[in-house]
């Protein structure tokens, strides 16, 4: 064995503070803190827990939340209650809460809720500046619609920005990937005029057969790409791939791997933020897309390979157990282990795993037939669309 160097793997932590699980949003609304708690099971149960550093981050201060939110907004969303919030209706209005949709519902312990997750990507970028990992893993950031002072989509603090800025403390480029099936609206914003953030999200867009409405937050076209004014820094600093129902695995990793590959090698970030939402897996109860867990785990380890610091942030994701399954799948693939088809049967809730209904006890089970959309995406339509963002990408250069 001596003289053969034993390949270095990653340092990976793990950014976790269990208080979030215990936050509800509402018994009909699709955000489920717990899918946290069952990911968080599956991680210790395959044993990954030894293969990482885990930390249990403070949740963020309100100065810490500050240097990207408005001072006004934190101070509402840090007063208002379930109890005193039929006395806030103009702030509620002005501030993106309850509404007809009730997309950000008022619920107890949200201010806690809030500084805890973005208080562990905090925490994860200060280790990637820390030199303490490679890669950081908070699973229960990923929050990317939030405004500077506006709730929106489930999300009402963006730690992925917060993140951002504290990893442009050091770094000169930072590269945001998001592969939640819906548009990253927030992050792209909060950088539009900066040329030191190039903000890359892959989507569903248009127009929803099923839903009757644009696709949320029906912004994402190919087209917009960041400010169009010719002296703003961060006029072409934006890549938006818009996808439509039923993609499959191998169109989505063909399309992941072309289109991040250019924008790597144009870029060249000196370090990565990946946003792994897991509504674009098959079956999620808001997504439309095909994808079995491997390839959505294809993309973590395209973008661990680029061998860059990286940030690996969660998102949405709506069927508990599938969210569970990709999260640690995902974990795996960042500490380089593979494992067991069969879940182990010491899993705390391992019903909800259970059945045929619930993907019979294993790690990877197929997409089933009934949760399949028809696929609308032609070959034809994504080589245009790839070839579209390859002319997009061409404001990089000079
Ligand atoms: N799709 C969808 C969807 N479902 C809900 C919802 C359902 C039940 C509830 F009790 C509360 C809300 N809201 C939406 C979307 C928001 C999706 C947010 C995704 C977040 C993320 O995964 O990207 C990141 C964590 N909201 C809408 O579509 C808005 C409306 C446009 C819906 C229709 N109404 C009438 C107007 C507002
Ligand atoms: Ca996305
Ligand atoms: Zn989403």
């Amino acid at each position: 064995e001596y003289g053969i160097e034993k390949p270095r793997g990653y340092n990976v932590s793990f950014h976790y503070n269990p208080h979030v699980e215990y936050h509800h949003f509402g018994s009909s609304h699709p955000m489920k803190p717990w899918r946290l708690t069952l990911t968080k099971q599956l991680v210790i149960a395959y044993g990954l827990e030894y293969a990482m550093d885990l930390y249990e981050p403070r949740p963020a201060s309100k100065d810490e939340l500050a240097i990207f939110h408005d001072r006004e907004y934190l101070s509402f969303l840090e007063a208002i209650t379930p109890q005193n919030m039929k006395h806030h209706d103009e702030g509620m209005k002005a501030y993106g809460f309850g509404g007809e949709s009730n997309d950000c519902p008022v619920f107890e312990g949200l201010w806690n809720y809030v500084s805890l997750y973005s208080g562990a990507s905090m925490h994860a970028a200060q280790n990637l500046l820390n030199n303490q990992s490679d890669i950081a893993i908070n699973w229960s950031g990923g929050l990317h619609h939030a405004k500077k002072k506006e709730a929106s989509g489930f999300c009402y603090i963006n730690d992925i920005v917060l993140a951002i800025q504290h990893l442009l403390t050091q770094h000169q480029r930072v590269l945001y990937i998001d592969i939640d099936v819906h548009h990253g609206d927030g992050v792209e914003q909060a950088f539009e005029s900066s040329d030191r953030v190039f903000t890359l999200s892959y989507h569903k867009h248009g127009f929803d057969r099923h839903y009757g409405y644009q696709f949320f937050p029906g912004t994402g076209d190919i087209h917009e790409m960041g400010p169009t004014d010719p002296t703003n820094p961060g006029k072409g600093h934006a890549l938006n791939i818009p996808i439509d129902d039923g993609i499959d695995d191998d169109q989505y990793k063909w399309l992941f791997k072309t289109i991040t590959d250019a924008v790597v090698e144009k870029y060249r970030p000196t370090a990565i933020v990946l946003q792994s939402g897991a509504d674009s897996l098959g079956g999620d109860r808001l997504g439309r897309f095909n994808l079995n867990i491997k390839a959505h785990g294809f993309c973590v380890e395209t973008v661990k390979n680029y061998g860059r610091p990286m940030l690996l942030i969660g998102g949405g994701g709506y069927t508990p157990r599938n969210v569970a399954r990709t999260w640690c799948h995902e974990t795996a693939v960042c500490v380089g282990a593979s494992l067991h088809n069969d879940l182990p049967t010491h899993i705390p809730y391992i019903q909800a795993f259970q059945g045929e209904e619930n993907g019979g006890g294993i790690l990877y089970p197929e997409l089933h037939n009934r949760s399949r959309h028809d696929n609308l995406n032609t070959a034809k339509a994504l080589q245009t669309l790839v070839q579209r963002a390859m002319e997009n990408l061409r404001y990089l250069e000079g």
